[in-house]
């Protein structure tokens, strides 16, 4: 039933690097899937996220159908709001901001949605969020209203992260935010990986196969790359399979 954590959790006793590719409905046109899915099945990466700070109803489960047409990898949702939720995807990334104190992304969203997880086949995912100051206030900062930790206190991110394995939660994502000015250090992404024993995901403001293996080489599990397709798609060419 866990299909998508069990295989994470496969490939990382492997050895093996995950990408995801982060397609937000509100910027993307459902005429151009086929085309985008097409370089996304040919390049190195492994899982299709979906989702957005501010989505339009109805956006995301008509790309996720479209997506899913196109692609054997599993296409996870990755949502701002509980509105994003569709049967139509594989996954879905519980997501709890736990840089955040804001009790609504905390848990008051997630109670609105179980309603709408009820006799669904999504494999949910409960996943610690964490936001964390990176040159400019981003999406996420704006749409919860909450402020990101500071990248210079690395203690209080190790203690988040720790906290949120401590509280049964299946992986930690360390967010820089959509667009991010910078990606996470390099030592912020070790400290965290030593801390945890569930997987990491890393993404926000990464934009070159450099920067992404950079990434893999301090310890992250999964990057996730968003804003460097959306504006180059010859970003493909440089990770092909
Ligand atoms: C955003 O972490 C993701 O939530 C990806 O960020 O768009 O900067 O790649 P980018």
């Amino acid at each position: 039933m866990d299909a998508i954590y069990n295989n994470i959790q496969d490939s990382i006793s492997k050895g093996e690097k995950l990408l995801a590719i982060l397609i937000d409905p509100d910027k993307f046109s459902v005429d151009k899937a086929l085309y985008f899915i097409n370089k996304v099945n040919k390049s190195i990466a492994t899982h299709i996220f979906v989702g957005g700070s501010s989505v339009n109803e109805g956006l995301t489960e008509d790309l996720v159908s479209e997506i899913k047409k196109h692609t054997k990898l599993p296409v996870i949702l990755f949502p701002g709001d509980v509105t994003q939720i569709t049967n139509k995807a594989d996954g879905l990334l519980f997501l709890s901001l736990l840089s955040g104190r804001n009790p609504e992304y905390l848990i008051g969203k997630h109670v609105r949605a179980v309603s709408k997880l009820k006799d669904s086949s999504l494999e949910v995912i409960p996943t610690g969020y964490i936001l964390i100051e990176s040159g400019k206030i981003s999406a996420v900062e704006q749409v919860t209203e909450t402020k990101p930790i500071s990248r210079n206190n690395v203690q209080h991110i190790l203690d988040t992260a720790k906290a949120g394995q401590l509280l049964g939660m299946k992986l930690i994502y360390l967010e820089a935010g959509s667009g991010a000015k910078y990606g996470l250090t390099k030592e912020i992404i070790k400290a965290v990986k030593n801390e945890l024993q569930i997987p990491l995901i890393i993404g926000g403001g990464l934009r070159t196969k450099l920067q992404i293996e950079n990434a893999f080489e301090a310890g992250a599990d999964i990057v996730v790359i968003g804003t460097a397709f959306e504006e180059d798609e010859s970003f493909f060419d440089e990770l092909l399979k």
